[in-house]
């Protein structure tokens, strides 16, 4: 750690304070260009206090960057986790306003539930697919606090993430049914196609990007709890929605999640 508890949580509140007032903000490690990724989460873990702090609740964990095309596309090398808050959540068809947001993009993503406690150091595939209650076709709704997400792997750790919404709806499956690795998905904006993928492109498996996020926890003597909702993060690139779409996610075996921007 190179910042004091004062600034993390000064930092914590700027990036909170950009969230709920939708006002974008410059990276911060502009002013900070020593933090290391310890300062990164713990300002992330910051903004999380506050909220539960409030009566929020916890909703869920989300991996990112867990596919070469969102690493490309950001220009980072290593996947990161965030939070998701119940305020965050809607449902299949719901509607999300776009002027509580910045510059919203929609990523579609299978989302795992767990039914049994996941440690590492040593969480493996094997002990996520039995570990796992089921798993159901999601959409996550990203928008960077960063103006024109222009941001560093350490910023945007300390901005959970870009965390904003999400949807999660379809079938819920058995994993063990599935070929999770070659489930396609086809997301549609406005009745076209915008984007394609397949489960592969999220670190070769999705069930590995849980025990990524399982080992990652691990290091900080933290787990993934039996019960919790896991969005794994996108097979395809992020697509920037507008008020107005209307956009859905088609997964193989999975049925469909759909959104509209109003
Ligand atoms: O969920 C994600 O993969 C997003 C991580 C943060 C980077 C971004 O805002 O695109
Ligand atoms: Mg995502």
């Amino acid at each position: 750690m190179t910042l004091d508890e004062k600034t993390v949580n000064e930092l914590a509140a700027h990036l909170e304070q950009a969230e709920l007032k939708a006002q974008d903000v410059v990276k911060i490690t502009d002013a900070h260009p020593d933090m290391d990724f310890d300062d990164a989460y713990a300002i992330q873990y910051a903004i999380r206090k506050a909220k539960l702090a409030r009566g929020q609740k916890l909703a869920g964990l989300k991996m990112g960057l867990t596919s070469h095309a969102k690493m490309t596309q950001m220009g980072v090398e290593t996947p990161i986790y965030g939070f998701l808050m119940d305020y965050m959540a809607r449902g299949d068809g719901e509607e999300i306003r776009v002027d509580e947001l910045i510059h919203p993009k929609v990523e579609p993503e299978i989302a795992f539930v767990t039914k049994a406690d996941l440690h590492g150091p040593g969480c493996h595939i094997g002990d996520v697919l039995a570990a796992t209650d089921f798993v159901v076709p999601a959409m996550e709704v990203i928008d960077s606090r960063y103006r024109d997400f222009k941001f560093d792997l350490k910023s945007v750790i300390a901005d959970n993430t870009s965390s904003s919404r999400f949807v999660a709806g379809g079938q819920a499956r058995d994993p063990g049914e599935l070929d999770l690795r070659t489930l396609g998905v086809v997301l549609e904006k406005n009745g076209e196609v915008v984007a394609t993928g397949a489960g592969a492109a999220v670190l070769g498996h999705p069930a590995n990007s849980v025990a990524m996020l399982a080992n990652m926890l691990g290091a900080r003597g933290e787990h993934i709890p039996s019960g919790t909702f896991i969005m794994t993060g996108a097979g395809t690139e992020a697509v920037a929605v507008a008020k107005g779409d209307t956009v859905t996610a088609r997964f193989q075996d999975l049925g469909s999640v759909s959104v509209r921007f109003v």
